[in-house]
């Protein structure tokens, strides 16, 4: 069975985007595959975070992954640094990584453009994003379309590694969906819809309540046309719902345009509306009743367990292969 790992930051309430680009089809994938998913808090720390916050989005990830249908007894699910393996890799992958390679992130100069203070961390990131992956011996990474440079970067390290080293790791396929690998911001269509934008009516949580979803896409940024037509260069907002009304009930795009033919953005987005609320609503009573349990904490140290077992694996062989550490030898 081949492997897939694929990994969301608890850095904020997750976002419909979030949802469409990625857990959806971590769904969908963990029948086929053997899945770890991961809840990256060494990520989330290369940009400033509110200790108890964090905390607080740590857990209430682990219950959105559930909650959206991660089913622990298919997937390992775990909790990034609470894996020291992870960083300890990360390490080894960053003395392999270029200064130049790095820089040229389009994640890296978004977050550190105009700033202050940025973190080497912001800098070295996708080092540990690869380790992330390559650990795990990962054959395909389930994304939204914005991190396809950090896997890019993932499969020259994994090269770069082979090559220098020993022949160990595989090279990772990424994964993205046709539909919904990049949900815009409501506010700005041209910007992805990110859950730590700082303007609340350009993104839709997971767990708004239905009457905020509303008023959220009622007041979504659209064009003065009036005609509901996919058109991403002219119609950036239109074709945005577009993609979230379809991602969010499967009917494909030609068909909700047909079906809005002649009728106004009013009809059109109470449509959409509607099919947001009726996809997140399930996810969120499950959401509620497992943020309430102790199985959150029993499924968490199991995952932490498995992935440990085969992360310990892979740095014993990667530090060999590097020179690290001594022989040891079996008494
Ligand atoms: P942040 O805003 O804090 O950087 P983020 O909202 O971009 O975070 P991540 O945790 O970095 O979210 O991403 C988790 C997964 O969701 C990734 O696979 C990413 O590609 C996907 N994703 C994030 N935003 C979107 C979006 N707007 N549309 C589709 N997929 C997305
Ligand atoms: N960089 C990703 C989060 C992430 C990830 C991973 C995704 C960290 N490690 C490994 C896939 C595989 C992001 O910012 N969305």
């Amino acid at each position: 069975m081949k492997t897939i790992f694929s990994g969301i930051q608890p850095s904020g309430t997750l976002t419909l985007g979030n949802y469409l680009g990625a857990l959806q089809q971590f769904v969908q994938l963990q029948d086929d595959y053997q899945c770890y998913f991961c809840i990256v808090d060494e990520h989330a720390i290369t940009v400033p975070q509110d200790r108890l916050e964090l905390r607080n989005n740590i857990r209430s990830l682990a219950a959105l992954y559930l909650a959206s249908g991660i089913d622990p007894k298919k997937s390992t699910l775990f909790i990034q640094s609470e894996v020291p393996a992870h960083t300890q890799f990360g390490w080894m992958l960053q003395s392999i990584s270029y200064i130049g390679e790095l820089e040229r992130m389009t994640q890296f100069k978004d977050k550190s453009e105009g700033k202050e203070g940025v973190s080497s961390a912001l800098l070295t990131y996708p080092a540990l994003m690869a380790a992330d992956i390559l650990l795990y011996r990962t054959d395909v990474v389930p994304v939204g379309e914005d991190q396809k440079q950090h896997l890019e970067l993932t499969r020259d390290l994994a090269q770069r590694f082979n090559n220098r080293f020993n022949d160990i790791f595989t090279i990772p396929e990424v994964r993205i969906p046709k539909v919904g690998a990049r949900i815009m911001s409501l506010q700005e269509p041209t910007k992805k819809m990110s859950k730590s934008d700082t303007n609340e009516k350009g993104f839709i949580s997971m767990l708004d309540k239905p009457k905020k979803i509303e008023k959220k896409i009622k007041s979504a940024v659209t064009d003065s046309e009036g005609v509901v037509k996919f058109d991403k260069e002219n119609k950036p907002g239109v074709s945005n719902l577009l993609t979230i009304y379809s991602s969010c009930t499967g009917e494909s795009i030609k068909t909700l345009e047909e079906k809005y033919e002649g009728r106004g953005y009013g009809d059109f987005k109470q449509g959409v509306a509607e099919a947001v609320i009726n996809i997140l609503k399930p996810i969120q009573e499950k959401y509620d009743a497992l943020m309430e349990s102790d199985e959150l904490d029993d499924i968490l140290d199991n995952g932490r367990e498995k992935a440990s077992l085969t992360a310990n694996k892979t740095v014993a062989k990667a530090k060999k292969a590097m020179g690290l550490g001594r022989v040891i030898k079996k008494k």
